[in-house]
């Protein structure tokens, strides 16, 4: 995979991209990072990239030209296979939220173009013309798209394959399952005043997968309900939140 990002600062980029599990799969060639100055796609002599928005109003919005010229140039190398293979995104707190599922979506990719918004927004004709997804990774206002854009290049290269050290772990990712994860332990098994549940010592593996499951339903039930209603819930679990108020999943689908 190749993800290229065009950026106002791309220096905001060197701690995240080159440490721990990003910075080995770009060493190991699972993907190719890009930075891309939007300013290099300017063309007069303060590279202006940003200017005053129409209608009055504060705030400067980022110019449409260097923006397109910037992907535009990135395309122009790409064949149409890999055309179909590419989306461009735009990070603003006006797009579609971010989710495991629209993370694996984008891990099917060949190709990723992420534009960091910044200001009080981006000429719409980018929006119109250019752009194939808007995405937002939260409901808080950020300074700028740079952090997003580094959320969602880490969400993305976990999911390469090899990228993580276990496919495992990545398929069993709290989230992924619709549920969170329950709580575990390591060494030491006393630690201060506090034990570990005895259940996991106990090498009842039946009995160890039945915990588990059970605090990763009252994890969710308590911190996340609104997860449940899109979780894959045996009877058994349905039974288990019954004892602790859960009232079912009848406005769901299941
Ligand atoms: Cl993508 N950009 C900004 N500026 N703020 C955000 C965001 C993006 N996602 C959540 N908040």
């Amino acid at each position: 995979m190749r993800i290229h990002i065009l950026t106002l600062f791309p220096d905001m980029f060197q701690g995240p991209f080159h440490n721990s599990i990003v910075k080995r799969a770009v060493d190991s060639a699972l993907v190719e990072i890009h930075l891309h100055d939007i300013r290099q796609y300017t063309h007069d002599r303060h590279h202006t990239a940003d200017d005053y928005q129409f209608g009055g109003d504060s705030g400067m919005v980022m110019k449409p030209e260097p923006i397109f010229e910037g992907v535009e140039s990135i395309l122009s190398d790409l064949t149409q296979l890999e055309m179909a293979r590419t989306r461009v995104i735009l990070t603003s707190p006006q797009g579609r939220l971010l989710d495991q599922s629209t993370v694996e979506e984008l891990a099917r990719q060949l190709h990723l173009i992420v534009i960091c918004g910044h200001y009080e927004g981006v000429d719409e004709r980018v929006l119109e013309h250019l752009i194939t997804d808007e995405v937002s990774i939260g409901d808080y206002v950020l300074t700028g798209g740079e952090l997003a854009a580094m959320v969602l290049t880490d969400a993305v290269v976990r999911l390469l394959p090899g990228a993580v050290g276990s496919e495992a772990s990545v398929r069993g990712d709290s989230i992924t399952t619709g549920l969170l994860q329950h709580p575990i332990y390591t060494r030491p098994a006393q630690f201060q005043e506090w034990g570990v549940p005895e259940v996991l010592l106990s090498g009842n593996h039946q009995e160890i997968k039945r915990w588990r499951r059970e605090r990763s339903l009252e994890r969710t039930f308590h911190q996340r309900p609104d997860l449940l209603a899109r979780a894959k819930l045996t009877s058994q679990d349905i039974e288990f939140l019954g004892k602790l108020g859960f009232k079912g999943k009848e406005n769901s689908r299941g």
